[in-house]
């Protein structure tokens, strides 16, 4: 089966970080599967120590707010891993799947509601950033800057899945 031009226009790519709590509690891998096996197909990956310059870019509509010296603490204090994945409506898709920003009120199912559980009130008290996980760009206008920002053009591959007849 071949893509016809009208399915290209519904294919989006969005940004993916797995955050430092992510990586250092060790389950990548099961969070990876659950973008995976909903059919989005990882497109470019690697581990990076993110620099200040790059999270302060990364997050910049978030400056001047109280959380974001301590959001830029928390993305820097180990490697992420980065990422680009496709797909139909891939921006919503993965923001349904990632869930509220909040993981006390993340829907039961999402990998916020089912990995993590504190709030911003609990955050803020202890003077540091919600630890959620996972980055997802919130719309197609971030999605564009973040992977510009984060990836080259060469590090983003073009494959076809195995299951593609059944996912497209
Ligand atoms: P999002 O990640 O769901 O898009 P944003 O509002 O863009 O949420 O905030 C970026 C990140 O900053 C959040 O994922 C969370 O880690 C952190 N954060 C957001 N609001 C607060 C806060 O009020 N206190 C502490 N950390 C926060
Ligand atoms: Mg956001």
């Amino acid at each position: 089966m071949t893509d016809s031009s009208k399915d290209l226009e519904t294919i989006e790519r969005t940004f993916v970080a797995f955050k430092p709590d992510a990586v250092q509690r060790g389950i990548v891998g099961e969070i990876l599967q659950r973008l995976e096996r909903a059919g989005l197909k990882i497109v470019a990956m690697k581990m990076v120590k993110a620099s200040n310059d790059l999270l302060h870019e990364h997050y910049s509509e978030h400056k001047g707010k109280d959380f974001f010296e301590n959001l830029i603490d928390f993305m820097g204090d180990g490697p992420v891993i980065a990422g680009v994945l496709e797909g139909v409506k891939a921006v919503s898709v993965v923001r349904k799947l990632v869930g509220a920003t909040e993981p006390y009120e993340a829907a039961a199912g999402t990998i916020r509601g089912d990995y993590a559980h504190v709030s911003v009130e609990h955050s803020n008290k202890k003077d540091k950033a919600v630890k959620n996980l996972i980055h997802a760009s919130g719309n197609l206008e971030e999605a564009e800057k973040e992977i510009g920002l984060w990836f080259s053009d060469d590090e983003i591959y073009t494959y076809n899945r195995a299951d593609k007849a059944h996912l497209m």
